[in-house]
């Protein structure tokens, strides 16, 4: 019982979670290297249910304490969207991350400027059988209409932060790691793990 599984088949969210729990002193496993192939249907409607229901199916499956991360990316000029349905933001089935982007500039084109957004992280954790502990985080910034870096994943090459004049995706894992909604709400789960793995 004193190893954590990163409970989600975002590769993206995998590397920058083990980073961000690197130093706690927890053995961290991937679905990948316990061999656990498991899609867990979000029908929730909320981040919290949807990130509960991840973290407790991957506890069940595992036998492990599982920390799960519902995210999304909400537009103001959108009136919150894509929100929990970051993921599938596309009128077409098989889109992919660079399709979403497209389809979100297209949206706001016409939408005075600037294109406030922000994104969300709700970490949920679970131990086998029971129920899922919450926390959350977010980080503020805008929409632009040009792609800029290559780093990250998802809406990152338009998420620009104005005070960095930087895209997500032009800052490095370390730096997207201290500034972002995922960084904010692992911080937030990292006293809730100490109490579950203290020895
Ligand atoms: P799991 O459910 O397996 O964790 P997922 O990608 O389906 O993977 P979500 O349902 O939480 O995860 O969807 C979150 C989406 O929000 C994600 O696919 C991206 O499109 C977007 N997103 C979340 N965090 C992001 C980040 O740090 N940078 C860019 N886009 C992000």
């Amino acid at each position: 019982m004193n190893k954590l599984l990163i409970a989600t088949n975002n590769k993206g969210k995998v590397k920058e979670l083990q980073d961000l729990l690197k130093d706690t002193g927890i053995e961290l496993v991937t679905p990948a290297d316990i061999n656990l192939n498991l899609e867990v249907e979000e029908n929730g409607t909320t981040y919290d249910e949807n990130a509960a229901k991840k973290a407790i199916a991957f506890a069940h499956a595992s036998g492990l304490v599982s920390l799960a991360d519902d995210s999304g990316l909400e537009v103001d000029a959108l009136d919150g969207a894509p929100g929990l349905y970051s993921a599938r933001y596309h009128p077409k089935s098989g889109a992919n991350d660079a399709d979403r982007r497209a389809y979100m500039i297209e949206n706001l084109k016409g939408k005075p400027r600037p294109w406030t957004a922000h994104f969300h992280a709700t970490i949920a954790v679970a131990e086998p059988e029971k129920d899922a502990q919450i926390v959350e985080g977010n980080c503020y910034g805008e929409i632009i209409p040009e792609e800029r870096g290559t780093g990250g994943f998802g809406y990152d090459p338009i998420f620009l932060f104005p005070d960095l004049n930087q895209t997500m995706a032009e800052l490095s894992m370390e730096e997207k790691n201290r500034l972002s909604h995922r960084a904010l709400a692992v911080m937030n789960a990292i006293p809730v793990l100490q109490k579950i793995f203290q020895p």
